[in-house]
């Protein structure tokens, strides 16, 4: 690459790049970069040193980028978003520029071995779960098609808590993740924002005059996002809290030194720390402190920009679109109107105009607990002016709605973005749709249940604003860096053009009655089954039989995902087994992983719960090794790429009508495992596309549900009437699995017995009866392959390359950047 008539060394179109070239570039860094000798060097520097190789070859794609869609003036997208579970960095890389193979031979002349160093990369879980890691999909998606934007978060010095299990609970413990050094990121010394809080408000004539605010200073950290073998990159910005070059003068000139100091360290405490709740929300000031750092910071950063490339704001909305990750960014809202009203001088219609055609807003779930609202008073006190231009959003809205749809009072209390009540509260969710000309859901039946549901009322007021654009999945992580032996597999039969172009897939069918085919795709499964079951037995001791089908249920814990609901069927096949223990029975080992939210006691019962359970089961010989429980410590993006591929089964259980989409669900399906599932989230589409007669589907549907509901739910008339089920929570309650403390589940089985909001027991039958024909077909092994077979190839659909696909063209009006796409480095 030459720039500025320096040529630089390493091209990504030289063909000459060799093992011996990366070797020295790979030595170069070590010697040069980290300071130690080949002889020297521990396995961590020859990661840093791999990892600072292959960043130079990421970096010249990335300046290229940049220039480019500068020098084109084109429209940008900026998708903010509390949360990118990224997950590590170097094995993608090293695909995406198409070096892994010569990577891994220059390692080896120098005596290293890639695989192991690989492991050795820290995984900054800088996000909760599905939302999070879907942020990261898209940003691989976005450089993977070269869509001009990025994406802004938050450098938390900790990420999400590392999970310990001890005596079977879970004990948390800190993520300190940067103590490691994170060699990827390039921090940005001169992007530097002052991010205002507190102080107080007035106005001079019309216009507000905030003073006295506490200030703080966002830092940028940048992170390249390298696109697939297109030699580009895509940037997630991530803004560390820093106190800045204020001190509190005050406490200097009283000559208290150390007290200014002090102080210091609790203005960064802002990016410290991830808010471990996942579909849940907390309405903690910190929270809200982050959420207004991350959007004025980003805003801040933003308009700058605009205005370097436009020398004006006033074509601000043509060429940029905010995306809005759920409702944690939505201050932008009020930001965007503070900045263009306050800053500006616009006039706040012409403002407000410019608002609603850059916000764009997505809706991840519809589960009250997770809505967000904050109260008035706490807004008040860290955000006056935000909170006054809420206040003034909302009037001019109501105004619209009672002009233009009803007048009717109770309709207009609901559609308020203030709560009223003894707290009144900001209403986010409202803002959000109000603020935003798109809102969509994540899956089909989740943007239905949202417009006749949460949103119903806003879709009367706005209904060309909702729609839907299904979740998807990077192939590039999932099958790529995750299955090795299947994407070789995909390869030899149709090229390597899966990776960027996943309806590639379609072109297995011809060969799916291939017998090398079919024989291939279990060995690959077994493979990866030997894998997994290495992992366990290294780190818990637990012997796992790869021949047995692994049944996997891996997500955030929560009650609506239902965990619950497969413990109860282990225990019931569990006395099945102890009393016909002459049966047929297919070896299973029920595979579980999650973090439950650290104040989430339900949560962390089940997980209690799932490791007592295990414990009897896995040391009673009677069954003759053909049952096992594991419950896999510290559930993370890097386990998941070891889990998924070893699944026969993924469980996808959620009670209809509560998983917004999932994105698990694509993940097990494209990598070959069957889906024994509710019609919730995106199942109902991996059913259309799969077919009936691929999948294992249960259970109540949305209507059922809320029938259900409606006529008054007994669970306790099922648990009379249902005797294994009876027998089931009856052993649990008698402490049959914690002789130790025989009570320690009764308010986990009381809730059932006689709540069981997310009924369990309506589905528990069902359930079990798909457990069956799910041992059936596993008995046919040439059946289960063709399922297996029809799963993978009918899963072009769920690309996040789609996704973002029609994100740009329906929500955001954005053309793709005309990148050289070099089939060279494919494979
Ligand atoms: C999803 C969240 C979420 N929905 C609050 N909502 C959070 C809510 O820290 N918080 O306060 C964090 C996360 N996460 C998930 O989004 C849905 O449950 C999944 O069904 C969906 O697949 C995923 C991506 O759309």
């Amino acid at each position: 690459m030459v720039i500025d008539n320096i040529d630089f060394p390493f091209t990504y179109n030289q063909p000459e790049h060799t093992t011996e070239s990366l070797k020295k570039a790979i030595v170069y860094k070590l010697i040069f970069l980290i300071g130690r000798s080949p002889q020297e060097a521990s396995q961590r520097d020859w990661l840093n040193a791999t990892l600072y190789a292959v960043k130079d070859l990421v970096t010249e794609g990335w300046i290229s980028t940049a220039s480019q869609s500068r020098g084109e003036e084109t429209r940008r997208v900026y998708y903010l978003s509390m949360e990118f579970l990224m997950g590590r960095t170097l094995s993608n890389a090293l695909i995406a520029e198409g070096v892994y193979g010569l990577a891994k031979d220059a390692l080896s002349e120098l005596n290293v071995d890639l695989e192991e160093i690989l492991e050795k990369e820290v995984d900054p879980g800088l996000g909760n779960g599905g939302l999070g890691r879907l942020a990261a999909c898209f940003m691989d998606s976005i450089a993977t098609l070269g869509i001009p934007g990025m994406g802004y978060g938050i450098r938390y010095e900790y990420g999400m808590f590392q999970q310990h299990i001890e005596d079977g609970h879970q004990v948390e413990k800190p993520d300190a993740w940067l103590e490691k050094g994170a060699p990827w990121e390039f921090m940005r010394p001169s992007k530097r924002f002052n991010i205002r809080f507190g102080g107080h408000i007035y106005f001079e004539g019309k216009k507000c005059v905030w003073e006295n605010a506490e200030e703080i200073t966002a830092l940028a950290y940048d992170q390249m996002i390298p696109g697939y073998a297109n030699n580009s990159a895509a940037t997630l910005r991530l803004w560390s809290a820093h106190a800045g070059d204020r001190f509190n003068l005050a406490d200097f000139n009283k000559g208290d030194y150390f007290r200014a100091i002090e102080n210091r360290s609790s203005s960064e405490n802002v990016s410290r720390v991830l808010y471990p709740d996942d579909s849940t929300w907390a309405g903690r000031e910190l929270r809200l402190r982050q959420e207004y750092f991350l959007v004025s910071a980003s805003l801040q950063d933003i308009i700058k920009r605009h205005k370097r490339t436009h020398g004006t704001v006033a074509n601000l909305a043509d060429k940029v679109a905010i995306h809005l990750n759920d409702t944690h960014p939505a201050l932008a809202i009020p930001e965007l109107m503070f900045i263009l009203v306050d800053q500006e001088g616009y006039a706040w219609q012409t403002a407000w105009d410019m608002c609603r055609r850059i916000f764009s807003y997505t809706c991840h779930t519809l589960m009250s607990e997770a809505l967000e609202t904050w109260p008035v008073e706490m807004m008040a006190k860290i955000l006056p002016r935000h909170l006054q231009i809420i206040f003034e959003i909302n009037d001019y809205f109501l105004e619209y709605v009672r002009t233009y749809v009803t007048t009717d009072a109770e309709f207009i209390r609901r559609v308020s973005l203030i709560e009223e009540g003894d707290f009144r509260k900001v209403r986010m969710g409202w803002l959000s749709v109000v603020g935003s000309h798109k809102i969509n859901g994540v899956a089909a039946i989740h943007s239905d249940l949202m417009v006749t549901s949460t949103f119903a009322d806003f879709a009367r007021i706005y209904p060309e604003r909702f729609t839907n654009v299904t979740n998807g999945i990077t192939p590039r992580r999932w099958i790529a860096v995750a299955n090795p032996d299947l994407s070789a597999l995909f390869d030899k039969y149709i090229g390597a053009e899966w990776r960027r172009d996943l309806s590639r897939l379609t072109e297995l069918k011809a060969h799916i009655q291939d017998p090398e085919l079919k024989q291939a795709i279990p060995q690959i499964k077994r493979a990866n089954k030997v894998r997994l079951a290495e992992y366990v037995k290294k780190e818990s001791g637990i012997e796992l039989d790869p021949n047995a089908l692994f049944d996997v249920q891996v997500k955030r814990i929560h009650e609506y995902k239902r965990q619950i609901l497969n413990v109860l069927h282990i225990i019931t096949r569990y006395n099945e087994m102890i009393e016909h223990p002459e049966k047929d029975w297919t070896p299973r080992v029920f595979i579980l992983a999650g973090k439950a939210a650290s104040a989430y006691y339900a949560a962390k019962q089940t997980i209690n719960l799932i490791n007592d359970v295990a414990n009897v089961i896995n040391n009673d010989e009677r069954l003759k090794g053909r049952l096992k429980v594991v419950f896999i410590p510290n559930y993370s993006v890097s386990l998941a790429q070891i889990i998924i591929p070893a699944a026969d089964i993924s469980e996808q259980i959620s009670l209809a009508g509560t998983e917004a989409s999932g994105t698990s669900n694509m993940k097990f399906a494209l990598n070959g495992a069957l889906t024994l599932g509710t019609l919730d989230g995106a199942n109902v589409e991996i059913l259309d596309n799969v077919g009936k007669d691929n999948i294992f589907i249960f259970g109540n549907t949305v209507e059922q549900v809320e029938a259900l509901r409606r006529n008054g739910y007994k669970p306790f008339d099922i648990y009379q009437s249902d005797e294994q089920l009876r027998t089931v929570v009856d052993q649990i309650t008698a402490g049959r699995f914690s002789p130790k403390d025989p009570n320690r589940y009764q308010d986990l089985l009381n809730s059932l017995r006689y709540h069981d909001y997310y009924q369990a027991f309506a589905d528990y039958r069902s359930y079990v009866e798909a457990q069956k024909a799910v041992d059936e077909k596993y008995k046919d092994q040439s059946a289960w392959v063709d399922s297996a077979l029809q799963n993978i190839v009918n899963m072009s659909f769920f690309s996040s390359d789609r996704t973002i696909a029609e994100y740009a063209d329906k929500i955001w009006k954005i053309e793709p950047l005309k990148l050289d796409y070099n089939p060279n480095l494919i494979g």
